[in-house]
């Protein structure tokens, strides 16, 4: 295939939403000739669904049941009312919700009228959604009614940065705003609206953990979105009687669409929300709901794990647990099966598109060390050096990887994808992996920047730039501690102005007025003179990361 170049991509784009950079097209011919890509919108797949099943419960949570004709009915009912606001084809919309049904009738509800739902974390605060919104040019934001925070207060102020933001719609009632999502669901003599996107165009935006600065806008096709869950719900055995629990936001592709809910319904099964990863909710849900599949960070199994062998519960229904999202130690891996029960899946994903996954009929050796097999014949892996030269096979090196289902570029980032993708459209996922004789991958580090705190992404390069407006700091580098709990947590170095002590309080207090997600606190603290650096005059992080580790070995041994 020739080579591929972005700027003439960009240039001969015809269908692709502005700002993402499509396959080319001799790429993209031969992705629909092998049937990956299918040309059925996502709007199209819950039309199906329901014909398929209608009077089957797509959706539990709590007292709350939807079936497949609701799930459709509502859709429908609540994209006209979304076009009656004037949010139209290719328009941005900012997704802020915890796990409720409603989540999911208002993304179908996009996917009809093509308006691009922008998935955010219910973690994200003022500082991470004002630059979503900006960047993205958002015509509406969407937040849970006020619980525990006060999402509508945050809506407010990001509104009042961002002018392109229109309407504030609340998923309940908020005597402060117009929009309540449940009331925009209900029936209406309105006409109804046909639907309006097409299949190859940029159906929702998934956060990259990123690696620099904000995390990045992901375009994900409906058909490439499409394949993304339908491939892995064949893998994970999904079927009509899977009953699967989502206690991760529902916003995160791996309980979306790897397989997720999506995978869920594609299957005709049901769904269970949970806004609870604690082992006393789970285990009250898989026993009183009987769950057979559930997907969770490591740091969720480990707590699942140990509280199952102190505590007797039924987890008789599970047959499937899938961990991924960081590194799941093999000694906890092992564990799954004698203690819950249940089979292991491990699963290495990203939002830029690869997955991989155990197989269910692996052997345990390769299930517990392993972290998977790509899901397509057609992802095309590399493994590379520093130098991005090919290692010898079986060798670790950096993965890249370009496929039917992996972005060839982030959302209006034309630097970062220089750096992010090679000019023939790999995706240089910055882990560091290499591949057994069987085909299995495994995961051995990451040559990026960031911090893996039990799964959720941290860039160091983030919380740097915020610390670096501190008055008494001078410099200051982020680097992960290793963590028996977590993995990893945020610790950083700090040279102050006066060569003072600062502490972990006064740097939470801090961070807090700058309305920053609450796990990208540092959890440790160095005082420093100066950094090391390496022979080019760079911070060097390779160094500093192993006196993190010292750090946190001197702690265990002396605990
Ligand atoms: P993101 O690009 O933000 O979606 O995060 C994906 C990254 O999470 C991957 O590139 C890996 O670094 C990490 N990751 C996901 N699953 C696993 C896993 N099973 N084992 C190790 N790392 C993982
Ligand atoms: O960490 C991830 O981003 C992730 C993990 C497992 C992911 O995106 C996925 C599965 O799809």
């Amino acid at each position: 295939m020739p080579p591929f170049s972005t700027q003439s991509s960009v240039r001969s784009r015809c269908s692709l939403l502005k700002g993402c950079i499509p396959w080319p097209a001799e790429f993209a011919a031969t992705y629909r000739a092998k049937g990956y890509w299918r040309g059925e919108t996502l709007g199209a797949h819950l039309r199906r669904w329901a014909a398929e099943r209608p009077s089957a419960v797509a959706v539990i949570a709590g007292e709350e049941q939807l079936t497949y004709e609701d799930f459709n009915g509502h859709a429908d009912t609540l994209a006209m009312h979304l076009g009656q606001l004037r949010l139209r084809n290719r328009d941005r919309i900012l997704v802020q919700l915890t796990n409720s049904p409603r989540f999911f009738i208002l993304i179908f509800a996009c996917f009809r009228i093509g308006v691009i739902p922008i998935l955010t974390l219910p973690a994200h605060r003022e500082s991470e959604m004002a630059h979503f919104a900006s960047l993205s040019r958002a015509s509406a934001y969407v937040v849970p009614a006020n619980d525990r925070f006060d999402y509508v207060s945050l809506a407010r102020g990001v509104r009042q940065r961002v002018p392109s933001i229109r309407h504030l719609i609340v998923d309940g009632d908020d005597e402060r705003e117009l929009f309540s999502l449940p009331r925009l669901m209900k029936p209406s003599s309105s006409k109804a609206i046909e639907d309006q996107s097409t299949a190859s165009d940029v159906a929702l935006f998934l956060l990259s953990g990123g690696t620099t600065g904000y995390p990045k806008l992901i375009p994900r096709t409906h058909n490439d979105y499409s394949y993304n869950f339908r491939r892995s719900s064949e893998i994970a055995g999904f079927d009509e009687s899977t009953r699967y629990l989502a206690v991760l936001p529902v916003s995160h592709n791996f309980p979306l669409g790897s397989p997720g809910a999506l995978g869920v319904f594609e299957r005709g099964g049901t769904v269970v929300l949970s806004n609870d990863p604690s082992s006393q909710g789970a285990f009250k849900l898989i026993e009183r709901q009987r769950i057979t599949h559930t997907s969770v960070v490591p740091t969720i199994a480990l707590r699942w794990i140990e509280s199952a062998e102190t505590r007797r519960t039924d987890l008789s229904s599970l047959r499937v647990l899938q961990v991924g999202g960081a590194r799941l130690a093999e000694e906890v891996a092992r564990k799954v099966r004698p203690v819950l029960g249940c089979r292991l899946q491990q699963v290495f994903g990203m939002a830029e598109g690869l997955l991989n996954y155990t197989q269910l009929d692996d052997d345990e050796e390769t299930i517990v060390s392993s972290q998977g097999l790509p899901i397509c014949p057609d992802d095309e892996l590399r493994f590379v050096n520093e130098e991005g030269e090919e290692v010898p096979s079986g060798s670790p090196g950096e993965l890249l990887v370009r496929g039917p289902y992996t972005i060839r570029g982030y959302y209006q980032a034309p630097e970062h994808n220089a750096r992010a993708f090679t000019p023939d459209g790999f995706y240089r996922s910055g882990d560091v992996v290499r591949r057994l004789p069987t085909g299995h991958l495994v995961v051995e580090g990451r040559a990026k920047d960031m911090i893996n705190r039990g799964g959720e992404k941290i860039s160091a390069v983030d919380v740097e730039n915020h610390l670096l407006a501190h008055p008494r700091i001078r410099d200051a580098a982020v680097v992960a501690i290793p963590d028996r709990e977590f993995g990893e947590r945020v610790c950083v170095f700090i040279i102050t102005r006066d060569g003072a002590p600062l502490g972990l309080p006064e740097i939470g207090a801090f961070l807090s007025t700058r309305q920053v997600a609450k796990f990208m606190y540092p959890e440790r603290v160095e005082l420093v003179d100066a950094f090391p650096l390496t022979n080019v005059g760079k911070v060097d992080k390779k160094s500093l990361r192993q006196i993190a580790a010292k750090i946190s070995l001197d702690r265990e041994q002396t605990e």
